[in-house]
């Protein structure tokens, strides 16, 4: 999926991210892995065009997360863990979707740059990459709020978003009105990511019936994940990324997971799948020793 932003490529990242091997990652831990392919997308005749709503190829875009949607109730109904690769952030519409079905409290740790609360009010850009947190907690477009034929999914409780840097006007407010519990890169800079983390797990744990981890790239400072469309400066570095992994994956409170916004003609020599990838073993159990 590229849809939702204008960067074309990302749409790419599942191929560069299977490409640097993270199905062997997952085998070498012991896990039985079974890749389902891509979702077909398709394609618009014209891109980003923008609606009267400020919504930038909504139709395409819900079509998709429809189909994600079930791929997820699909798997999890197999018993399976589902692991989603992006594709642009908007497919987390599709994810929680399906996640969040027989979850009456899904906890979501949101590890972004970007607190991805916008509506087609608030946007400044019209992308919906920048709509699925609040998309998914019941508040903007219609289409948007009720993949899967239902909504909310998740309640501004049961979320957390950890290394936000760049938050509109809006989001801001909408943060403040909800209550939401956000660790901004002030927070990872005064606490430490591990007291973060550890805060997080507890925050996410609490009550809930699941927890989804949605992780952008572009959280990771640009000097170690440069192949991502909207890269902010001052972010976590890889190691304090893996540290956060490894703290969830002791935590063993995540039930589903996606890896977004990897673009691999913005990279460096698929660095940022790499990283990815060595996330994702982190994540999964992988130790150093
Ligand atoms: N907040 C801006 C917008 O809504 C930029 C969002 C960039 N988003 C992502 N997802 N890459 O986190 O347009
Ligand atoms: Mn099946
Ligand atoms: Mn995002
Ligand atoms: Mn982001």
């Amino acid at each position: 999926m590229d849809l939702g932003q204008m960067r074309r490529g990302v749409d790419m990242g599942p191929s560069v991210i299977r490409y640097a091997g993270v199905v062997e990652r997952l085998e070498n831990l012991g896990h039985e892995v079974e890749d389902r392919g891509d979702i077909q997308i398709g394609r618009p005749s014209k891109y980003d065009i923008k609606n009267e709503e400020n919504l930038k190829d909504l139709d395409v875009v819900v079509n998709a997360n429809e189909m994600l949607a079930d791929e997820v109730i699909d798997v999890i109904s197999e018993g399976s863990f589902p692991l989603i690769l992006g594709g642009d952030h908007s497919i987390a519409l599709g994810s929680l979707a399906g996640v969040a079905k027989d979850k009456e409290n899904l906890g979501v740790i949101w590890y972004d740059a970007h607190g991805d609360l916008n509506t087609g009010e608030t946007s400044p850009s019209g992308n919906i990459h920048g709509m699925p947190l609040s998309a998914s907690m019941g508040i903007g477009h219609e289409a948007l709020k009720n993949i899967g034929g239902y909504s909310p999914k998740v309640k501004p409780e049961n979320v957390v978003i950890i290394g936000a840097r760049s938050l509109d006007e809006g989001e801001r407010k909408l943060i403040k009105e909800k209550g939401i519990r956000v660790y901004t890169m002030h927070e990872v800079d005064r606490l430490g990511m591990s007291r973060v983390m550890e805060e997080a797990v507890e925050h996410v744990s609490n009550g809930t019936d699941g927890v989804h981890l949605s992780l952008d790239l572009d959280a990771l400072d640009p000097n170690d994940a440069p192949g991502v469309g909207t890269p902010v400066m001052g972010g976590p570095s890889y190691r304090e990324t893996h540290l956060a992994m490894e703290i969830l994956a002791e935590s063993n409170i995540i039930t589903s997971a996606e890896f977004v916004e990897v673009n691999p003609i913005l990279d460096n020599k698929n660095q940022t799948a790499e990283a990815a990838v060595a996330l994702i073993g982190s994540l999964f159990g992988e130790k150093l020793l």
